[in-house]
């Protein structure tokens, strides 16, 4: 269903919310977020916001069903791999990394096991929230495993006995230090980025996303 208004999928509450919020503010977008509404209408622009969890703004995308969304590059990447072993549309644009939500998706271990290199991984148990990403990962370098899905608590596997390792991701490395793990491989670095559908949008539209992309790159400049 196509509208005549922009519509930016971005994470309803979590590490990337309010960043996005503030980004799109400072490019000049007026909004007013209140109470639960799934859809914010922007004041001053033909914009709607559409505010959902972050696991949905892939496939948001990939459907057609939002014209632009700003998503973690771990989370996209993921679901874009999981949709075309289905082979379900997987496509988007990539238009622009963001300065904000970046992390690293890390294979950790527990911290008194030595540790040689990929190798040492070979046969082993990984708990993950991310099996595509792993999978893509170990078959690059040629190791087996197997996974272990998990959607949350990933840290507490090993100590758990539910697996060997952990495929999770990392900002400062306190949560891996807490619950007794070292990093032994990064097989991703991550940041927010701002993604577009692969549908065709009228010309309205897309002149209005290309006076986005100045004013983020814009603003962007500005705090660097
Ligand atoms: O509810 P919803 O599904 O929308 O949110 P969510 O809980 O799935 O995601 P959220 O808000 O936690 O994260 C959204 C995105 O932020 C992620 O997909 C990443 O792109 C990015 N991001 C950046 C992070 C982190 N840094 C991060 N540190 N996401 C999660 N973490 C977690 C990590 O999983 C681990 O539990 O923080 C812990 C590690 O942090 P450190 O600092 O102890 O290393
Ligand atoms: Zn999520």
């Amino acid at each position: 269903m196509q509208t005549q208004r922009l519509r930016i999928a971005i994470q309803k509450k979590g590490r990337l919310s309010k960043e996005c919020q503030d980004l799109l503010k400072r490019c000049g977008v007026k909004f007013n977020m209140v109470g639960e509404r799934l859809v914010v209408h922007a004041e001053n622009m033909p914009i709607d916001l559409l505010l959902v969890r972050d696991d949905d703004i892939p496939g948001l995308i990939m459907d057609g069903v939002v014209d632009l969304g700003v998503i973690g590059e771990n989370e996209l990447e993921e679901v874009s791999l999981e949709r075309a072993a289905r082979h379900e549309a997987s496509d988007y644009l990539k238009l622009r990394r963001l300065d904000f939500g970046g992390c690293r998706l890390s294979i950790a271990i527990d911290k008194d096991i030595d540790y040689n290199g990929p190798q040492d991984l070979n046969g082993k148990r990984i708990a993950t929230t991310y099996p595509q990403l792993v999978k893509r990962y170990m078959d690059n370098i040629g190791v087996q495993f197997t996974t272990c899905m998990l959607n949350g608590s990933v840290e507490v596997a090993p100590r758990a006995g539910l697996a060997d390792a952990i495929c999770d991701l990392v900002s400062t490395g306190a949560t891996l230090e807490a619950n007794g793990l070292k990093e032994a491989e990064v097989i991703l670095r991550s940041k927010a980025v701002l993604i577009q559908s692969m549908t065709v949008i009228s010309c309205e539209k897309q002149a209005l996303i290309e006076r986005l992309l100045i004013r983020i790159q814009g603003v962007i400049q500005a705090k660097e």
